[in-house]
């Protein structure tokens, strides 16, 4: 078992109660949270619903960077009960256009050695700045803004070894490209990422947050650096030294796992669609025509990426067959690149500049044209997420796609025959904070619920037996974009009604019912819903609407190979039990449509000894055992019909 890891001392320091046993179920101190619009108006109308006066953390941050585009007044309604309800109950709010949660996050609040609990699944962009920054579902958010500690089951380390230096062109989103390529998405459950070795002292903050921010897509925990002489410097610069502790791994440290990346190895490299981990070296995609690129997203939006961009582009073309868009991860970045004339740079050579927020990145406009590729600075390239059926999304460094916008064609920045650019980490970045709302500058403690403002919905307590039908047969990697699409579809986060009939909207076939028909027939025949799955079910983001509208919908279970850790744990938190095949060459068996009654449910659950009854149309019948790997607690919250029951 691992030991002397950066993650052990900081998870060591946060310690509460479990075992500390790699595997084991421990509860941790949360010093932090924040919540982003699209997830946080769950996050507070379940934290009012616990009837909580003032958050319990040392910070709570309320941002506003997802649901931006304001077509129609939900968007708005939103906004506002969020603003009014983090005055009334002590969180700062940051106002729309101040910028993406993480980017703001690591500048202004993010702390070596704090923990911090995040209902958005690129949480762990904090690991930049040596935070163990987690992403989690807004009613665990919740539960932490309550004071409550986070449980999570005790980690196995990675130590990832960092050595040598980039190389000019290279780009530390071509790292946790390179990492994506071993680790792959999936089978990573239950790690964290720490990166250690001489090479770290290579990387800024900024470079270390790229990393940490996309290593979201390996499915770990979260991942960590060291906090050191470059940590200092850029909270110095953020006028937030005293924030400043130094972390670093013990001389004898233990990890589970080493994996050795030398830096001047690394070479440009894509994520071609539609998973983050089909990644490519750019060479093997040279030359392919480009219709689009877009730089921004909270992985690559930082002043040293767009710094890089600008100075590419000054006195350039983008090419007329693309088109650039850049969006800003913060209103400091905005700022102080208006200031110096960076701005003016990219406007010059044709760029479209976006709001700092979201947007593209989870399908807020910006859609590519059909059969076209678009080439994407962002973390995920799930296929739709673009808000084009059928889309083409390459996800690259802000190098290689600046280069390629100039080029017109997928280009290897080493090749574009420019000189590579230097970044110096400003001594002082521009600090303006009047759109961060502090509590107690808001003299208005009175909660905005506009019409669009529901309630949270709740479970009823777990039936004895479960009566089921297959609902939906799914495939691997199901993400939550999958289960519950964004992009358009975003702004009816506070309305689970209206929501819900656009579950598993992707696997609609024309002229069918839809998984919210069906599950509707199945609930008035008096049957419960169930999902069956295969590896991976869950990857991607924390949004619980993923579980909250299937739940809404009838859904009692879901049965998969494998569950993500942020969609188990929200399937928990609403009462929805995520089961795992114990032989999975049943999964063969069963089909959409299928009979699945799970008998004794609530004992069985308890003994982990469920058993499926599967009757096909033809009245044939197979049984089929059931396995999972809930806790006690995880089993009392599905008895109970969720969380907030209990
Ligand atoms: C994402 O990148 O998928 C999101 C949108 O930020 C989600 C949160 C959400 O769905 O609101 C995430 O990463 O958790
Ligand atoms: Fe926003 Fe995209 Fe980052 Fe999610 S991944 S927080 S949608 S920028």
């Amino acid at each position: 078992m691992a030991k002397g890891t950066v993650v052990h001392k900081i998870l060591d320091a946060h310690f509460v109660s479990g075992s500390k046993v790699t595997g084991e179920v421990v509860a941790f101190k949360i010093d932090q949270t924040l919540t982003q619009d699209a997830t946080g108006t769950m996050a507070y109308l379940e934290l009012e619903a616990m009837n909580v006066d003032k958050v319990a953390t040392e910070l709570s941050v309320s941002y506003v960077d997802h649901n931006m585009m304001q077509n129609g007044p939900e968007n708005r309604n939103d906004h506002m009960y969020l603003q009014s309800v983090a005055a009334a109950k002590g969180v700062v709010f940051s106002m729309p256009g101040n910028g993406i949660c993480h980017q703001l996050h690591l500048e202004r609040f993010g702390a070596p050695g704090k923990t911090l609990l995040g209902s958005d699944s690129h949480t762990p962009t904090g690991g930049g700045i040596g935070m163990i920054a987690i992403g989690a579902g807004g009613l665990d958010v919740a539960r932490a803004m309550a004071g409550k500690p986070f449980r999570i089951n005790y980690p196995k380390v990675i130590g990832v070894k960092l050595t040598n230096k980039l190389a000019p062109w290279c780009a530390a989103k071509d790292v946790i490209l390179h990492l994506l390529g071993i680790l792959t998405t999936k089978g990573n459950v239950g790690s964290i990422v720490e990166y250690f070795g001489p090479g770290v002292a290579s990387l800024t903050v900024p470079q270390r947050a790229t990393i940490t921010n996309m290593g979201a897509e390996l499915g770990v925990t979260t991942s960590v650096f060291p906090s050191d002489e470059s940590t200092l410097q850029f909270l110095q610069a953020q006028g937030r030294a005293e924030c400043y502790k130094e972390l670093k791994a013990d001389a004898d440290a233990e990890y589970d796992r080493v994996i050795e990346i030398d830096l001047a190895k690394v070479v440009p490299m894509a994520a071609c669609p539609s998973s983050p981990d089909n990644v490519k070296a750019i060479s093997e995609v040279e030359g392919m025509k480009i219709a689009q690129v877009i730089i921004g997203s909270c992985t690559n939006s930082s002043l040293q990426d767009l710094s890089m961009v600008a100075q590419v582009l000054k006195g350039r073309r983008v090419s007329p067959n693309v088109t650039l868009s850049i969006a800003p991860g913060s209103r400091q970045v905005l700022e102080m690149l208006s200031r110096n004339g960076m701005l003016a740079d990219m406007i010059g050579a044709g760029a479209r500049i976006l709001e700092t927020g979201c947007g593209p990145c989870i399908g807020q406009g910006q859609s590519p044209a059909d059969d076209t590729v678009t080439l994407r600075t962002f973390n995920r390239n799930f296929a739709g997420r673009t808000g084009t059926k059928g889309d083409q999304a390459y996800l690259v460094s802000p190098e290689t796609a600046v280069i390629s916008a100039l080029t017109g064609k997928f280009t290897d920045p080493r090749n574009g025959g420019i000189e590579a650019v230097k970044f110096e980490m400003p001594e002082k970045f521009l600090i303006n904070d009047n759109m961060l709302l502090k509590p107690e500058e808001q003299t208005d403690k009175e909660i905005i619920r506009k019409r669009t403002i529901g309630a949270p919905p709740m479970n009823t307590a777990l039936p004895a037996d479960i009566d089921g039908v297959v609902a939906i047969k799914v495939g691997d990697k199901i993400t939550t974009d999958h289960i519950m699409p964004a992009g358009v579809h975003l702004k009816l986060r506070s309305n689970i009604p209206a929501y819900s009939k656009v579950v598993f909207e992707c696997f609609t076939e024309e002229g069918k019912p839809s998984f919210a028909e069906r599950s509707a027939a199945i609930r008035d025949n008096g049957k419960h819903s169930i999902i069956v799955g295969r590896d991976s079910y869950g990857q991607g983001s924390s949004r619980e609407h993923a579980a909250i509208c299937p739940m809404y919908l009838g859904v009692k279970a879901v049965i998969a190979f494998a569950i993500e850790r942020i969609h188990s744990a929200n399937l928990v938190n609403f009462g929805i039990m995520p089961l795992l095949f114990a032989n999975q060459a049943d999964y063969e068996l069963i089909e959409e449509g299928d009979k699945l009654t799970i008998a004794n449910a609530r004992e069985l659950l308890k003994e982990n000894k469920l058993t499926a009854l599967l009757t096909k149309a033809d009245g044939t019948t197979h049984t089929i055992p059931l396995t999972h790997k809930l806790s006690d607690e995880d089993i009392a919250i599905i008895l109970a019909g969720g969380m907030l029951n209990c």
